[in-house]
């Protein structure tokens, strides 16, 4: 297999003294030695060298020796059914997280719908092991989240037992009900309504927040409220404790409802005319897939969606220096890991579709946008990442054990993955299937209702020409093979069964 590794210079210095440029590494690999080290920046350059030369005490060494209160803070903010081309209208993202941080360009989401998504994030186990499948029903939302004993045990469980003070700000899960106690593990939650009483629930301007059990009236613009909670959740953890704070906006799901100042906002933008954009032929797509083209009018309606999430996206992207600010006047920053994704990606058009819930890549990618200590800025990683590490770099970088098996993995480890599995279950609105696939750093193979899908992406980044026919019948029934046993994965066992290369 070829595996593209990317190279740069290292900089790492000591505290207070201009970085040098210390060589140059595979860059992966001293942040690995770094986070097994933990601590100062002074601290970091002599761990790095003594990690070289093999001296590297074992994390499990330094928990049983020394106090732990230099544990880095981790925050989470996470945004709903955005797409990934809304990227480059949010500067302030840019400037403060990609900037300073790597961002993982393949970052796969495995099933991209809001529940099941989110249960992935918060315990690192594939929809068919979390139970969570859909978002409503006995297989999904809150309903499945608590019934499968997924809200015993989950990172707040998991940071709150080992010491960290947690929060738990914005949408939860899908018919969460309002007025519903914290969970355990979640010392600061505050849950805004999704499933309103009256209107609709996703408002970003009448809702309802749950503090800690206790329902008021939102009282203000729902992004601005969440982002504010965030803040003052940072100002108020008392300064010896490490953070967890995991920061859910409902923006820039619909409705499309902007702040006064940004509704004018963006007047002529359209959906990108990419070739997916109302693809040319869809006859080499699944049944459920096949329609006619979008016409004039959908169009308008496709452009006038995407104008709106760029425009609730402002909201967004005006918190994320705010929030940046409250972690440096705490004193946080510098031992702060920081992540940036979206629950689910989202088509306006591609392929002509629209909302969420297929493997395309416009819905299946949402790159991974991280930033922290001992992280390169500026980076890109093209690697095969996934919303399902999330948990497993958060745990690693804090040392905090999970009391359940992880099916994702640190993305500070060195990569080894060749594919990540996606998966949906059925459901009427929008109408899908059930369908499954892989996807590899430059390939991506899905499958649906028996129907085969396999996409190149050197050449076809866009997903608009069906490669099944050029596979040898090796390939494809070793792809087969490989995501109906990922389908049925558990544990760690899915590392391994996408870490096992697939014969051409
Ligand atoms: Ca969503
Ligand atoms: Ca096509």
């Amino acid at each position: 297999m070829i595996r593209a590794e990317v190279l740069l210079v290292l900089k790492l210095g000591s505290a207070g003294t201009t970085p040098a440029p210390l060589g140059t590494v595979r860059w992966y690999c001293p942040f690995n030695v770094y986070v097994h080290q933990g601590v100062q920046i002074a601290v970091r350059r002599r761990s790095f060298l003594a990690g070289l030369a093999g001296a590297i005490p074992s994390l499990a060494s330094r928990a049983s020796t020394e106090a732990r209160d230099d544990r880095p803070n981790i925050v989470v903010i996470l945004t709903d059914d955005q797409s990934r081309d809304s990227i480059p209208f949010m500067p302030n993202l840019r400037r403060y997280l990609a900037d300073e941080g790597v961002t993982f360009r393949n970052t796969v989401i495995p099933t991209p719908v809001c529940s099941p998504s989110r249960a992935t994030m918060l315990t690192g186990r594939y929809a068919h092991q979390s139970g969570v499948q859909r978002n409503t029903g006995s297989d999904g939302g809150y309903k499945a989240w608590k019934g499968k004993g997924n809200e015993r045990r989950n990172l707040h469980s998991w940071f709150n037992e080992a010491g960290y003070r947690t929060a738990l700000i914005g949408k939860y899960f899908n018919g969460y009900p309002d007025g519903a106690p914290a969970p355990r593990g979640v010392d600061y939650a505050a849950f805004a309504s999704t499933d309103a009483r009256e209107g609709d629930g996703y408002s970003a301007k009448s809702f309802t927040l749950t503090i800690n059990g206790n329902i008021r009236n939102g009282g203000g613009y729902r992004t601005d409220v969440l982002n504010k909670l965030a803040i003052d959740f940072i100002d108020d953890c008392p300064a010896e404790k490490p953070l967890f704070l995991w920061l859910a906006h409902k923006a820039p799901h619909g409705p499309y409802e902007p702040d006064k100042p940004y509704k004018n906002d963006f007047g002529g933008e359209r959906v990108p005319r990419t070739p997916a954009f109302n693809e040319e032929s869809v006859a080499d797509k699944p049944g459920w897939v096949q329609r006619g083209p979008l016409d004039a009018n959908e169009e308008r309606e496709m452009d006038s969606a995407w104008r709106s999430t760029l425009r609730l996206l402002e909201s967004v992207d005006r918190g994320i220096p705010e929030i940046i600010r409250a972690l440096e006047r705490t004193g946080r920053l510098d031992n702060t890991y920081i992540f940036y994704q979206s629950d689910n990606g989202y088509f306006f058009g591609q392929h002509r579709l629209w909302a969420k819930a297929a493997l395309y890549d416009q819905a299946a990618i949402f790159p991974m946008i991280v930033r922290g200590p001992g992280l390169p800025r500026g980076v890109e990683d093209t690697r095969v990442a996934s919303t399902i590490d999330l948990p497993a770099t958060c745990l690693q970088v804090a040392g905090v054990t999970p009391s359940r098996k992880q099916a994702g993995r640190s993305l500070l480890d060195e990569p080894s993955r060749v594919c990540a599995l996606m998966e949906v279950w059925s459901m009427n609105d929008p109408k899908r299937p059930t369908m499954g696939g892989l996807r590899g750093q430059d390939w991506a193979w899905i499958e649906s209702e028996g129907f085969e899908e396999y996409y190149d992406l050197t050449t076809d980044p866009d997903e608009v020409e069906n490669a099944v026919d050029s596979l040898t019948p090796a390939r494809r029934a070793a792809l087969k093979a490989r995501l109906a046993a990922l389908r049925q994965c558990r544990g760690r066992g899915c590392i391994g069964l996408e870490d096992t290369d697939i014969p051409d």
